[in-house]
């Protein structure tokens, strides 16, 4: 996992993560990884990258890695 502190005007500060995502094959793929992070309470400015098989996010609030973990699983794909 990549870690980055940001600051952005709207929301202030935060941390940027960056994780693998196992299992993305197309744009619906991305689309229900990307609502399942945004889903998260405390999480924005969600990007995935097929190409990179990763997820980068904001986290305005600390989240325990597990949950975020969980949450990509529900949604059918694997956290390498
Ligand atoms: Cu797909």
């Amino acid at each position: 996992m990549i870690i980055n502190k940001m600051t952005w005007e709207d929301r202030g500060e935060g941390t940027m993560k960056t994780i693998k995502v196992k299992g993305m094959s197309c744009d619906h793929c991305v689309k229900a990884v990307t609502a399942a992070l945004k889903a998260i309470d405390g999480i924005d400015h969600v990007k995935v990258s097929l190409e990179a098989g990763e997820a980068t996010f904001g986290e305005i609030k600390p989240i325990d890695i597990a949950v975020i973990e969980e949450k990509i699983r529900k949604a059918g794909f694997g956290v390498g």
